[in-house]
């Protein structure tokens, strides 16, 4: 049985730079045509005209990716599946920090030029789609389309023993029916080597809120939660905090379990604004897309996006010439 992994304090600053890095660049796409470093104080020349993207489900897939990146170092059988398609420019933003980006498209490389193209190219006509997509390494479904991640999950790890597949299901995702229907495929599938299938992890990741409301899972008690993954045949591991800590015991954890799947609460667009205009953003459904859709015309949300980018200090992650220090 394996429970946790002794994790140092230099594993836990690193899980903490590279969350810091894609969240910059998440939030660099989905505004920024110009001014990538800030090196220049913020103007409204340098936000795009046509702001169009999701921030809100973006922090929580940064921090579940690095937390796996690290959990499986050198350990070649993960693979992910990511349901929320429309969290792409988080998905676009660590494929473009591992460099997957750039063996497929030179201009993106770990520079300047490339965070300029990565975030220009963003939901621009003639550059990437808002949602993940065939043009995205890996990715073999359009994005949009939500519901169909945990049975692919399962079917990938039918008669592949080598592998552990973990897939980041959105709560709002899990009203579909076909999240639902796939959800018996915890009794039906037997996810272990003996059985000759990989191992299935199912993060389920409840952050509340799906485009302009509440979500059914999310506003269910946590005994309602429990019950309901037991039932469909899983053992719930929840993850309250996101510290790296916690996260990384939590990935332990499920190794020892036959089905295991993690409940990951998190608030919807942590990290972002807290209030704009008076009304609150974070952790609300009114982080689920763009949270600063003035941010190119009024003074207000020019500053808090202003605030917002330098919170991350991208400044101590990356040096033009020397590279990222994540
Ligand atoms: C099959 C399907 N139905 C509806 C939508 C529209 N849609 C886009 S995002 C979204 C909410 C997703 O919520 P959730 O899965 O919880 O993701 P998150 O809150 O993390 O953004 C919905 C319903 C869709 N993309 N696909």
């Amino acid at each position: 049985m394996y429970i946790g992994v002794g994790m140092t304090g230099g594993d836990e600053a690193k899980i903490r730079r590279r969350i810091r890095a894609a969240d910059y660049l998440v939030v660099a796409q989905l505004f920024l045509r110009s001014n990538f470093l800030l090196e220049q104080p913020l103007q409204f020349n340098d936000v795009k005209p046509r702001l169009l993207g999701h921030w809100g489900t973006c922090h929580g897939i940064n921090v579940m990716y690095a937390n796996l990146k690290l959990f499986f170092e050198n350990r070649p059988e993960l693979q992910f599946i990511l349901g929320p398609g429309h969290g792409f420019p988080a998905l676009q933003a660590n494929l473009f920090l591992d460099g997957e980006l750039e063996k497929v498209d030179p201009r993106l490389g770990r520079n300047l030029s490339g965070i300029e193209v990565l975030c220009r190219e963003f939901s621009a006509p003639g550059g990437f789609p808002s949602h993940a997509s065939p043009m995205t390494p890996g990715v073999v479904t359009e994005g949009g389309e939500l519901g169909y991640a945990l049975g692919a999950a399962f079917g990938a790890a039918l008669g592949h023993p080598e592998k552990t597949v973990a897939v980041l299901i959105g709560d709002g995702e899990f009203e579909t029916g076909t999240t639902l229907a796939s959800m018996n495929l915890g009794k039906l599938i037997k996810t272990a080597k003996e059985a000759g299938n990989g191992r299935v992890l199912p993060i389920l990741h409840v952050n509340g809120y799906k485009i302009s409301g509440p979500t059914v899972f999310g506003r269910k008690s946590e005994r309602e939660q429990n019950e309901l993954v037991r039932g469909f045949g899983f053992t719930p591991i929840v993850i309250e905090k996101e510290s790296p800590e916690k996260i990384q015991y939590a990935l332990g954890r499920a190794e020892s379990l036959e089905n295991p799947l993690i409940i990951f609460k998190s608030e919807k667009g942590e990290t972002g604004p807290e209030t704009v205009g008076g009304q609150k953003v974070r952790g609300n459904y009114l982080a689920h897309q763009i949270p600063l859709p003035e941010a190119g015309r009024d003074e207000e949300q020019l500053k808090i996006l202003g605030d917002w980018l330098r919170s991350y200090r991208f400044e101590e992650l990356y040096e033009e010439g020397k590279g990222f220090k994540i």
